[in-house]
């Protein structure tokens, strides 16, 4: 059997935290593992519609997920969420809430360049045209994390690698 615990995906918007999530969900789910995904953008329709992007709402929506997973992770579940989370004091936060095995936090590390070429959303241009403010990466900071349990180069690697790098460090280190 497996432990519960939250996979903590962190990086710039456009980086493939999300599709990495959802590749995670399924591959995991085909090997008998439920895992409950809390997704940034999702939230920010419901739980989090009362907050913005400034660095006080940037903290307490980190501070509420984190809260929301640790919640499920107590009811024995395997969370993935993926937020920017932009601030390392926030991800140190929301890592304090959870016992030490319980928490791990993946870099989903990709050039700034990258993000800003695949630009899914078209919201670097809308930042970059100023139609957007506080944006990720070009009015506001994002702060890699210093300790990082796994690092993902998505602008290096398919998703695929991504999400087998992702299942061979949690197979090694007996998280499923
Ligand atoms: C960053 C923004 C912003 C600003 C809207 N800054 O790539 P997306 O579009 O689909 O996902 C991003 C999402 C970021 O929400 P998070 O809850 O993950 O952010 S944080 O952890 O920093 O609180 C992006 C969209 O919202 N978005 N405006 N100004 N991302």
């Amino acid at each position: 059997g497996h432990h519960s615990f939250v996979l903590w995906l962190t990086g710039l918007s456009g980086a493939g935290k999300s599709t990495l999530a959802n590749h995670l969900q399924a591959v995991l789910f085909e090997q008998g593992v439920q895992a409950y995904l809390l997704d940034g953008d999702n939230l920010r329709m419901g739980l989090n519609r009362d907050l913005g992007f400034s660095a006080e709402d940037r903290k307490e929506n980190v501070r509420r997920v984190a809260e929301v997973a640790k919640l499920f992770v107590d009811a024995g579940m395997v969370v993935i969420t993926a937020l920017i989370s932009p601030y390392q004091s926030d991800r140190d936060e929301a890592r304090a809430r959870y016992e030490e095995d319980e928490f791990v936090e993946v870099f989903v590390d990709c050039r700034l360049e990258v993000c800003q070429q695949r630009d899914p959303k078209g919201l670097y241009q809308k930042a970059l045209r100023g139609e957007i403010t506080n944006f990720t990466g070009v009015q506001a900071p994002y702060e890699a994390p210093a300790h990082p349990e796994i690092v993902v180069r998505t602008d290096e690697q398919s998703v695929e690698e991504s999400v087998h790098q992702i299942l061979s460090w949690l197979r090694e280190k007996r998280y499923i």
